[in-house]
């Protein structure tokens, strides 16, 4: 696709008229959620329990003891909930599918009832007008493969394989685009590393078996989609624009450099390159012997893909200090300090900087071209409820945010960037993973006691950019 993208339209037919950006025709809007965060359902119709069941239920793990069992109860109000994206006016939705729904043991038989919701939920998209984006593996592992080592081990990302095979048996006739795994980063350094998230494991080493294992996973499952017939597959990383504090400091950019092989290069280098970056194999080799790493399984990592996809929240900022920790998610860092945000934060203290969002594509599209790419994530946790008085939920700052990502997206596409759509994270407030639930991401309100569902000013307001393919020329908060 040639992007082509103007700065002026004025539109028939009713729509908002405006005078600001257009993105190119076809551009596919959407939002995006995870199958943990929203379904609940946790124990119905033959689901086995997940790592995050385990680790939810561990003490101390999450925010207040908060748990998925109930989270959106999206398993049951599935159509309501498609109705919404309906009203917003999404082309398209990107789901993800619950492992130990499938296949609650992991490896074991297929569990059919698990499938018929997903089977439900596709044909209700549809019916709809909304393309579903499949995910295959948002983080929630089934229980029995972790007690036998998890990410950890070989035996996993085959058992990726056959999973992924099985839910293309019953979508594939009508779900077009695949995605094997979400920000595989997190699933290791912070499963295995830092252990802030599900299974809660602290050791370099687990992790680093954990990053290729998920590699080979989406390689091996990769190749299984391709060979049923699946028409666009791809993988969502979370890429970090990495930067040096000081830009002519020779240590600032060492820093910079073994960071960005750690958060990007580690997984990009294999997937398009199909080989592990020379420095981040030098940097594993310092805490294990790369025997996991086997003849062969970068070629089967590098299985052509047709969609790269990108979310991003924040960028990395970081500098050479001697004698520094290193920090727990991004092993083998002494001697590396990250640079607390300055600036505007969200609620979570994620800095704010929609310009990284640009940098980063640039660099993607430079440094791994031929791919074209959709951001699958981009959003902000604010804190706002429904105003009392009027019903409305005034979420100024997430529109704020909203509008300068998407304006850093125009920029990127004007730069030559083949950037194919957006997904706003997320469509509804959910389990915020150890955040809980008191951190909401949704552009819809969701009132946990009542499962309430009030769309936010940036709802009606992405509804309209969806509208007018594009951003108004006044400033998102005005009028
Ligand atoms: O909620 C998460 C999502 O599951 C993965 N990407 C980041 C989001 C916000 O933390």
């Amino acid at each position: 696709m040639t992007a082509t993208v103007t700065s002026e339209t004025a539109e028939p037919g009713g729509a908002p008229q405006s005078s600001g950006l257009t993105f190119p025709d076809g551009f596919v809007w959407g939002a995006a959620t995870a199958s943990y965060q929203i379904e609940g359902a946790a124990r119905e119709d033959g689901r086995g329990p997940s790592i995050w069941d385990t680790f939810s239920r561990t003490p101390g793990k999450v925010f207040a003891g908060h748990t998925g069992d109930v989270a959106c109860d999206h398993y049951h109000r599935y159509r309501d909930d498609v109705a919404l994206m309906v009203e917003l006016g999404l082309a398209s939705y990107r789901f993800s599918i619950s492992w130990p729904r499938v296949r609650p043991d992991g490896a074991g038989p297929v569990n059919h009832r698990g499938l018929d919701f997903y089977d439900r939920l596709t044909d209700e998209l549809i019916g709809n007008g909304i393309d579903p984006v499949v995910t295959l593996y948002h983080w929630d592992l089934p229980q029995t493969l972790q007690d036998r080592g998890g990410w950890t081990v070989r035996e996993t990302a085959e058992a990726f394989a056959e999973y992924a095979q099985s839910v293309y048996a019953r979508l594939g006739d009508r779900v077009r685009t695949w995605t094997t795994l979400n920000e595989p980063w997190c699933s290791a350094y912070l499963g295995y590393a830092s252990g802030v998230h599900a299974p809660g494991i602290q050791d370099p080493v687990s992790a680093f078996k954990a990053v290729h294992h998920l590699l080979l996973g989406h390689g091996l499952a990769a190749r299984a989609l391709r060979d049923a017939g699946a028409q666009t597959i791809g993988i969502t990383l979370n890429p970090s624009s990495v930067l040096p504090l000081d830009q002519e400091s020779a240590a600032d950019q060492d820093a910079a450099r073994i960071i960005d092989g750690l958060q990007n290069r580690i997984f990009l280098d294999p997937l398009f390159h199909g080989r592990y970056p020379a420095d981040m194999l030098e940097h594993m080799a310092r805490f294990t012997d790369l025997a996991h790493i086997r003849e062969g399984d970068e070629a089967i990592i590098n299985a052509p893909i047709d969609v790269l996809g990108v979310n991003f929240y924040t960028p990395t900022y970081v500098s050479a200090k001697p004698g520094q920790a290193a920090a727990l998610d991004n092993p083998g860092s002494e001697g590396i300090a990250f640079r607390k945000p300055v600036g505007p934060v969200t609620d979570i203290g994620w800095q704010i900087e929609p310009a990284g969002l640009t940098r980063l594509l640039e660099r993607l599209h430079k440094d791994y071209p031929g791919t074209p790419m959709m951001i699958t994530e981009n959003g902000a946790a604010y804190p706002e409820g429904p105003d009392p008085a009027t019903g409305r939920v005034p979420d100024t700052a997430r529109i704020e945010y909203l509008d300068g990502h998407l304006r850093a997206c125009h920029d990127a596409i004007s730069r030559g960037v083949d950037l194919r759509g957006y997904f706003v994270w997320s469509l509804l407030d959910n389990f915020e993973w150890a955040e809980g639930y008191a951190k909401r991401f949704g552009v819809v309100h969701v009132d946990y006691t009542t499962q309430e569902r009030v769309p936010k000013d940036s709802a009606l307001w992405y509804r309209d950019v969806i509208r007018r393919n594009g951003l108004d020329d006044r400033s998102p908060t005005e009028g």
